[in-house]
């Protein structure tokens, strides 16, 4: 897995944090310490991992703790937006049909590869994406390039033999006539060479792509801040791909070293297969780091919701009537599936699949039966026998079946609420993340 032993790093100081009965002055600097082995091992720079810690220090003994977290919770969620900090501000690439996309980067970081994977990636995301070889420095590009291809099944063009790039670019676009998205795959020299500068700046003028991607390979580590800097000097880099983030002790000084450029990481290489590529967003990959399951995922989810700490309080005590099952459909509408979210919570293994995998459809003549009940029968649903149940069923317009599996099902739910009320945790969660609607 990427990044395990940064991982493994960060979680193992987070569980001793937690294992401890107080957190007292020493616990938090022992706790810091380990942040700080764990970022410098995977190459972060030194006066970074220093100035980080010093802020989680600060901020963990000044900041009172919001909400319901307590010391060691507030600890994390600082360590969370401190590395988040660090490792830029996780903007999308806004990419557009018929864009071209101009990759470069030095000998051997991953830009022939990583141009197969963003075209994999894109024609994915809806685009028509094209290749282009336009390295003319390296003898076997063009065979590469076009296997790549050919696997994908992405249009490509190239021209073996022919040494002005410039040329076959023009060529490739006059195939192609505009249409799509093309991404051009350039040379790469040993270093940062004045020749290879030189060409890629020809290259940059001339065609004027849309967008110009720096492949960085991250098993530099911070040094590819330095890369970075480099060629924003002969083309204007709008963002970064780090490749090899697999098997790279160094990432995360790779990925630091970026964001203190200022150069952004749009996407990462985790492997040689073409679908060995993500999208870089810090949140979602702090919180895959930390573990603490996607709390960023599910923090904007739960944003919409707004938070009723009374039913929260309700549901955990085992009082659960129709009334909060119907609350928890409307919110879950606004949600979006619920089993993506459930998956996102630290417990949500624990709930039954077929629970959560109810249809929007079924949902909705819920809905609608319990249009038909009286109040009285959506706060006492033990009431409801079946003689009233054929009055729902006749008033709703629905089959008696779906009433009585409506009763069911809140049964269920009530059941399972009753078993999270020993779980301190639910109520907890509910509080920070705005009464998730379970
Ligand atoms: N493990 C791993 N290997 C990668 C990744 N990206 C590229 N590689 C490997 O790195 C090597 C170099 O990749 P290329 O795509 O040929 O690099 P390049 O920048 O085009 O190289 P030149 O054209 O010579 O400048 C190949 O063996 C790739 O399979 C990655 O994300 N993970
Ligand atoms: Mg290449």
């Amino acid at each position: 897995m990427v990044f395990d032993k940064l991982k493994d790093g960060l979680q193992a100081a987070i569980t001793t944090l937690r294992k401890a009965v107080v957190v007292d002055k020493k616990t938090v600097r022992e706790y810091i310490k380990e942040i700080q082995k764990t970022l410098l091992s995977a190459d972060v720079n030194v006066e970074l991992v220093f100035k980080l810690s010093k802020n989680i220090e600060e901020r963990g003994f000044l900041e009172k703790p919001p909400g319901v977290l307590d010391k060691s919770e507030n600890l994390i969620k600082i360590t969370y937006e401190e590395l988040v900090g660090l490792l830029g501000r996780g903007e999308k690439l806004p990419i557009q049909e018929g864009e071209r996309i101009l990759l470069v980067g030095t000998q051997g970081s991953g830009k022939t590869t990583t141009a197969a994977k963003l075209a994999n990636y894109l024609k994915k995301k809806g685009f028509n994406s094209r290749l282009i070889c336009a390295d003319t420095f390296r003898p076997a590009a063009y065979e590469q390039l076009k296997q790549l291809s050919d696997e994908i099944h992405i249009p490509f063009y190239g021209s073996p033999g022919e040494k002005d790039a410039l040329k076959i670019i023009g060529e490739g676009f006059e195939k192609f006539r505009g249409k799509g998205l093309t991404i051009i795959d350039s040379e790469g020299r040993h270093s940062l060479d004045d020749e290879l500068m030189r060409d890629i700046n020809r290259i940059y003028t001339e065609v004027k792509p849309e967008k110009t991607l720096l492949v960085l390979d991250s098993t530099i580590g911070q040094r590819a801040g330095e890369q970075a800097a480099a060629f924003k000097k002969a083309c204007n880099v709008d963002g970064v791909i780090l490749t090899k983030l697999d098997g790279s002790a160094k990432g995360g000084g790779a990925l630091s070293a970026c964001a203190t450029t200022g150069a952004p990481v749009y996407f990462m290489g985790v492997g040689e297969h073409a679908d060995d590529f993500e999208e870089f967003d810090p949140e979602r990959f702090v919180s895959r780091l930390i573990g603490f399951g996607d709390l960023q995922g599910l923090l904007e989810k739960a944003k919409e919701v707004e938070f009723d700490e009374e039913s929260a309080e309700r549901l955990v005590s085992g009082k659960f009537t129709l009334e909060d099952l119907y609350q928890q459909i409307e919110q879950m509408k606004k949600m979006g599936s619920l089993s993506k979210l459930m998956e996102m919570l630290p417990f949500g293994s624990k709930i039954p699949r077929d629970m959560m995998d109810l249809q929007e459809e079924k949902l909705q003549t819920f809905r609608i039966i319990m249009d038909s009940m009286t109040e009285e029968e959506m706060q006492n649903p033990e009431l409801i026998k079946r003689s009233r149940v054929e009055r729902i069923a006749h008033g709703s317009g629905k089959k008696t079946e779906e009433v009585r599996e409506l009763l069911n099902h809140y049964k269920k739910m009530k059941k399972m609420m009753k078993s999270f009320g020993d779980e301190r945790k639910l109520k907890k969660l509910m509080k920070r993340f705005g009464g998730v609607g379970i």
